[in-house]
């Protein structure tokens, strides 16, 4: 008998009832789990109530398929984001400080490859029509990072229980609901959908409906979780990295276990990776300016003005008063606080 052949056969027919048992699993969801319309008339039609936060049915498949079987190393990374929270930035800043001694100065992988592709999302990428990947291969850079939407409640078991680490990035509310409409604006554009108001975006924001939403519990989430422990969850604000990015990247890398050396230090390593990593450089990389990501959006999207406090070029006073009302309401004794302009704070 062929052991190689039978084993193989076995492997394609493990993965096959694995797709059709997720399939069956995921039709049945579709049926009972609330859903509401989502931002675009494309993959984004529905979204759907999995566990508390909006998920799109294309990814629904993947996000179960990635809780069963996620296996996560004690020396992995997670980058875990609210969508348009910083999510490219610190993907940039994450690999560039864990792997900075695995290339030559002058050959940093982020001058041919988008900090998407350096660091991939296991729901939209990894785990996209593949219950199975082979995670094994898939970084080539050691340790392997990987990025993440999902809030901490429904993150994989073992991601919460091993002891890898996980590196939360948050954004005033503000600016990631402009962030958001822009981009979602721009894909509508792409697949020929009516601009959407900004009316009705707020209204989707403020109902906490868009992919990954609720904004209050994905924030406060990996808020309570770094509280706990400090070690195993970092919680870092857009706003504080616009403000200082030397002194966030070097508590990035303690907080990884690599700090910088006295002697990176005095050779401008923590201003080069800044700077490598900034808006400004990564938007004039050739990779980031043409071409589409494995989920289908331009890699330039991923790059807009990069700003903070561009919300108020957009929200009406009482738009502001709203959401003002809400951060109040959902943050109050939660002690964290966001800054919606470089001056303003607010809890
Ligand atoms: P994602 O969660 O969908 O992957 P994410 O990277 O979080 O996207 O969102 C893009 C936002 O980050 C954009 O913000 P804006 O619309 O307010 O401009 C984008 O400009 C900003 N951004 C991308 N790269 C950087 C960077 N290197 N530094 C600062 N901001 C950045």
């Amino acid at each position: 008998m062929d052991t190689s052949r039978s084993s193989k056969a076995e492997i394609v027919s493990l993965i096959q009832n694995e797709e059709k048992s997720l399939d069956d699993e995921v039709q049945q969801l579709e049926q009972t789990l609330p859903k509401e319309e989502g931002w675009t008339s494309g993959s984004e039609k529905s979204l759907y109530l999995y566990q508390g936060f909006w998920c799109l049915a294309r990814d629904l498949k993947s996000v179960i398929s990635l809780q069963k079987h996620f296996q996560a190393f004690d020396s992995d990374v997670f980058v875990a984001t609210s969508p348009k929270c910083g999510t490219t930035w610190l993907k940039a800043l994450t690999f560039s400080t864990l792997c900075r001694t695995q290339y030559a100065r002058d050959e940093h992988p982020l001058l041919n490859s988008t900090p998407h592709q350096l660091v991939r999302f296991l729901e939209f990428d990894v785990y996209l029509n593949n219950p199975f990947p082979d995670l094994e291969n898939i970084c080539v850079y050691k340790p392997r990072i990987f990025a993440t939407h999902i809030p901490y409640a429904s993150l994989p078991t073992s991601i919460k229980d091993s002891k890898c680490k996980i590196v939360y990035i948050c954004r005033n509310p503000m600016d990631m609901l402009i962030s958001l409409w822009n981009f979602m604006g721009k894909l509508r554009d792409q697949i020929q959908d009516p601009p959407m108001s900004l009316d009705e975006a707020f209204d989707k924001f403020y109902r906490g409906i868009y992919l990954s939403g609720p904004f209050y519990e994905h924030v406060l989430g990996y808020w309570k979780a770094s509280q706990e422990n400090p070690d195993k969850t970092l919680f870092l604000k857009y706003e504080d990295l616009k403000e200082d990015i030397s002194c966030q990247l070097k508590k990035l890398a303690m907080f990884l276990g690599v700090p910088f050396t006295e002697d990176e230090e005095k050779q401008g390593v923590v201003e080069e990776i800044a700077k490598i990593c900034s808006f400004r450089e990564l938007k004039e990389v050739q990779v980031n300016k043409k071409g589409l990501s494995r989920f289908g959006t331009p890699h330039k999207d991923f790059f807009r003005k990069g700003q903070v406090g561009d919300w108020s070029n957009y929200l009406t006073p009482s738009m502001v008063e709203r959401l003002e009302k809400l951060i109040h309401e959902k943050l109050d004794g939660s002690g964290l606080t966001f800054k919606l302009s470089s001056k303003t704070s607010m809890a």
